[in-house]
Formats: C-alpha cells, structure tokens, sequence
C-alpha cells in the first residue's frame, strides 16, 4: 500500500507553539483574578495532560483546594479556557511560532504529487486556523481534507480516537496514511490508530519515551537545517523527502506482512 495521506498533529509538530500556549494560558489567569503563573518547567510537565481545558482541570485537582474552591474554580476551567484560546489566536497572528524545518516543504512535495493532507490534532480548530492563517496563508485551510481537532472526540490523546477519526474523514485504511508527532501522547495516539509514525520532538517533549515511533528525527530537514549524523543516515539525506518516505513506509509494510 502506497501512501496516499499525510496526517500532521500540530501544536510541537508543524510550528512550536507551546510557549505561547503558555504565555495564553498565563494571561488568561490574570485576567481572571487567578494567582496562576505556570513557569515553563511546570507547563512542560503539565504538558502531560493532552488538552487545555483537562490541562487546567489537572492542574487545579493538584492544589489541593478545599472541595467548594476546587468545584468553583472547575466551573470556571471553560471560562478559562475561552480566555486563553482568544490570548493565542492574538499571539499567534504576529508569527511568532514559525513553521518548523521542513513542514513547508514536505507538504508542498506531498501536494505536487497528489497525496491528500489531514489533521489530527488536541486543539481547537480556532487555533489551528489562526496558526495556518499565520504561516501559509487563509487559502491553506483547504490543503487539509480531514480536520481532526479538539472536542470531536471524547478520548484525546494518547486515546487513539483522533486519528481514527481523520482515517475515517479522509476515507482511507491507517496503511495508507503517514502520521506526523512530536509528544509522547500523540505517538501513542497514532500508533494505537495503526499508522506509521514520523516523531520529530521539540524541548517541550524531549525525555519523552519515544520507543514505537517507525522514524525519530530532530526535524524534517530542509535548506536553512539541514539534518546532520544519525538523522541524515535515517533520512537519506540532509532533510526527509517524500521519495525516502515512501520508501521507508513501504518497507515498514513488507516488514509488518513478512
Ligand atoms: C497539543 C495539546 C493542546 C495544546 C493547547 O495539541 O495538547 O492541548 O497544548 O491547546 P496537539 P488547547 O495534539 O496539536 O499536539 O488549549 O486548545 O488544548
Ligand atoms: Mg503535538
């Protein structure tokens, strides 16, 4: 089975924006009057918690409140939220988080040679179009057939229900697709959906248990960085093209059906 879809997680994946998620996050609690502010050692670990809005609720369970101030400020976790989620879209639109090596290019290579594009993401789906807006442009909304993102599943990852809902989106067995990560959580998701998985870490994810991932490289690669040593050795070359892609997926499958 050739490879027909690319799917890319986003937030660590196509740009790295968990610092201003963090920076939305902490500006959201003080204009909530809440004495919150979340340094980046302590988001990294609650970045263990996929989702903003059960980040906060874990978050909040660890303060050890008295059950009335831990059932009000739960009430208040959409609020919260809300608040946060209007902060990134305003901090997001200045470019700060730029595409990360690589993302461009690939997708652009998957585009010129007819392979379809999803997403499969934790976030909401106004976030990802104020990053896309941002770093591709309005129209590039529509280069991703299968938008998989935030509250449509139940189970956000490390469940496996996001990318199982971007197969279904797109129509297309997990054999055929490509999935793109940087978290332990999203490998998990992604292999637990039974796509072959391209792990590319950020800061905020590296320690992580990455064993599972079918290719570990610290980007895609491209021009301004290129892949060096080991990463070169895996990806054939300075930067993961879409030839090499295809070639390692396809080993992938004759080694799953030997
Ligand atoms: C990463 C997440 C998200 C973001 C914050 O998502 O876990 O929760 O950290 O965004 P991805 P929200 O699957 O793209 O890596 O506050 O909108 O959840
Ligand atoms: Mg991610």
């Amino acid at each position: 089975m050739s490879i027909k879809a690319l799917i890319f997680d986003v937030d660590g994946t196509i740009a790295d924006t968990e610092e201003t998620h963090r920076q939305a996050f902490n500006a959201a609690f003080l204009e909530h009057g809440l004495p919150w502010d979340w340094s980046r050692r302590e988001y990294a670990e609650l970045l263990r918690t996929s989702g903003g809005k059960e980040r906060l609720e874990t978050y909040i369970d660890s303060l050890g409140l008295k059950a009335q101030e831990r059932t009000r400020l739960l009430g208040m976790v959409q609020l919260i939220h809300a608040s946060k989620t209007r902060n990134y879209g305003e901090l997001i639109a200045d470019g700060r988080a730029p595409l990360r090596p690589g993302v461009a290019r690939l997708i652009g290579e998957a585009r010129a040679a007819g392979l379809r594009l999803g997403i499969a993401s934790t976030t909401t789906s106004a976030n990802i179009s104020a990053l896309i807006g941002a770093q591709f442009g309005a129209d590039a909304w529509n280069w991703f057939e299968a938008m998989a993102c935030g509250d449509v599943v139940a189970n956000k990852k490390p469940a496996p229900d996001i990318y199982t809902r971007a197969l279904g989106m797109l129509r297309l067995p997990a054999a055929d697709c490509v999935a793109f990560e940087d978290s332990v959580n999203g490998l998990k998701s992604a292999k637990a959906a039974g796509l072959y998985t391209v792990v590319t870490p950020t800061i905020w994810s590296e320690g992580h248990d990455f064993r599972g991932a079918d290719l570990l490289l610290s980007s895609l690669g491209d021009a301004q960085a290129p892949l060096q040593g080991e990463d070169a050795r895996l990806a054939g070359g300075t930067c993961l093209t879409l030839a090499r892609l295809r070639q390692l997926h396809a080993d992938a499958q004759r080694s799953a059906a030997a």
